[in-house]
């Protein structure tokens, strides 16, 4: 066991210890590799990480980034000095405001989660969830985009309707999946398990984020016997990581593997970037322009440098080599390259622009569909049961999903949707947002004329008007601006 007194004495670039969940690691050596650069650790040499260490990490990243022989122990507990945490005066706010929250009776639809959001998240995970990139031009566009027409069918006895599916060969109580997000513990203490268990309840399928802060074995682990789960994959620069991760999954009872296509670098989120993350100064001193200190870029780029650039399509035939998992390419929005991914073999695309965080003024995926869906129909069967097109972005109601199916899209993901839920109102959130969207695809169904997600056809949407791109005005708070809000002054003021 190792005393506080002894660590204390490993708190430099040339000897540096950190303690995590009780252990005492020795990280000299692991500094100029950490994703997230040096700076951030050398805060915390010497001294107890585990509070910044917990959000951003899964438990089990440390041990299995370092050897064994940097393992060095456990700390003795009868040297630790009992710190009285103190709560900022934010915090104490943050957490009144937590109780006074709306009753969940009173959110009608999903841009209510996200006005809860707001106000309770902390500035860092508001800021890191809600940016996107560059002017965020496409995140409006991916709203907008749905804007769409419906026209409806009449007197076709709508008494049953039907919106069950099955996605990949999964079966879905939802034509939805649950899309990755990243860092799920900044919202909140349960983070991504919170999806994973309301998920198991409802018959709807989670995607694991490469990056969520709970662990893979944690997720799965929370899941129900055999309940479907598909996974986000960011390649590693190190492909025996990549390897091992997809192998473990397939091994794990995974569904499908949705590799990251859109991301070889990460956009600017400015308002992320903005909040400094490891400016604060809660930590041991560290000397500036030390060699190897990241730039101070906001939660996401701070721990982006794993993720390889150089990833091409000649890698396909080599992830087609180490599992048997479906193959979904995620983030595609050309015709040509949904072309080149039915050619390349994989299972299927999804026509996302990663939530207008990357490449600001991309068209939206619902737009990109139109173009793909036509090309396609020239290049096989159509739909085309060995090749799923799925489409992400912008999505928050159920005709935004109908809209989506019409055009031909096998199903659709919403990411940001449920992560406002679960950040607001924990699992029990995501409950309702499935609740609500049933409730809407019930409604909906019945007042297209779609009995089942079959009768949903092009000719349901008019699309005239999608390519129209009206200027988009430059204000992020949307969910206050389409509908009439849920009354948020009097909860603000509690
Ligand atoms: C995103 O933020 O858009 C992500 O996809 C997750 C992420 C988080 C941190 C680094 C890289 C990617």
């Amino acid at each position: 066991m190792l005393s506080t007194q002894t660590i204390s004495e490993h708190a430099s670039k040339d000897s540096c210890w950190i303690i995590v969940h009780g252990k005492v690691y020795d990280v000299t050596g692991f500094l100029d590799e950490h994703p997230g650069g040096s700076k951030i650790i050398l805060k915390y040499a010497g001294k107890d990480a585990t509070e910044a260490y917990e959000p951003i990490h899964p438990p089990n990243a440390i041990i299995d980034n370092l050897s064994t022989e940097k393992h060095l122990g456990d700390v003795d507990p009868s040297t630790v000095t009992k710190v009285v945490k103190v709560i900022s005066e934010a915090e104490k706010q943050r957490q009144a405001l937590i109780a006074k929250r709306p009753p969940l009776d009173e959110i009608l639809n999903l841009h209510d989660f996200e006005a809860v959001a707001k106000i309770i998240l902390p500035d860092k995970a508001w800021a890191y969830y809600s940016s996107a990139s560059d002017d965020e031009i496409t995140i409006r566009e991916n709203r907008a985009a749905y804007q769409s027409l419906v026209p409806s069918r009449i007197l076709r006895d709508v008494t049953v309707v039907d919106w069950s599916t099955t996605i990949l060969g999964q079966k879905s109580n939802l034509p939805v999946y649950i899309s990755a997000t990243a860092l799920g513990k900044l919202g909140h203490p349960d983070g991504e398990l919170n999806l994973t268990r309301a998920a198991g309840k409802h018959g709807v399928i989670q995607m694991i984020p490469t990056l969520a802060s709970c662990s893979f074995d944690e997720i799965v682990d929370a899941a129900l016997p055999n309940q479907p789960l598909f996974l986000q994959l960011y390649v590693n620069r190190d492909r025996t990581i990549t390897k091992r991760y997809v192998q473990h999954a397939e091994k794990r009872g995974v569904k499908g593997l949705f590799i990251t296509v859109d991301a070889p670098q990460l956009g600017r989120r400015e308002k992320d970037m903005r909040m400094k993350f490891v400016g604060d100064d809660a930590g041991a001193k560290v000397q500036e322009n030390m060699s190897g200190v990241k730039k101070d870029e906001g939660v996401a780029r701070a721990i982006s440098s794993f993720i390889d650039p150089s990833l091409s399509w000649k890698d396909i035939p080599w992830f087609r080599s180490i599992t048997n998992m479906p193959i979904i390419l995620k983030g595609v929005s050309t015709p040509e390259d949904a072309v080149l991914a039915l050619e390349a073999g994989v299972q299927g695309i999804v026509l996302s622009n990663h939530g207008g965080r990357q490449l600001d003024t991309s068209r939206s995926g619902l737009e990109n569909l139109i173009d793909i869906v036509n090309v396609l129909k020239t290049r096989g069967p159509w739909p085309n049961p060995n090749f799923s097109v799925f489409v992400d972005g912008g999505v928050r109601r159920a005709s935004d999903v109908l809209k989506a199916l019409a055009l031909g899209a096998s199903a659709v993901g919403i990411g940001r949707g449920f992560l406002y839920a679960f950040c607001s109102y924990g699992e029990a959130g995501v409950e309702k947002a499935f609740k609500i969207l049933g409730d809407e695809l019930e409604m909906n169904m019945r007042l297209l004329g779609a009995r089942n997600l079959k009768e949903l056809v092009p000719e349901m949407v008019d699309a005239s008007a999608l390519q129209a791109h009206v200027g988009a005005t430059p204000r992020d708070n949307l969910f206050d601006s389409t509908y009439q809000p849920l009354r948020l002054a009097e909860f603000k003021a509690a």
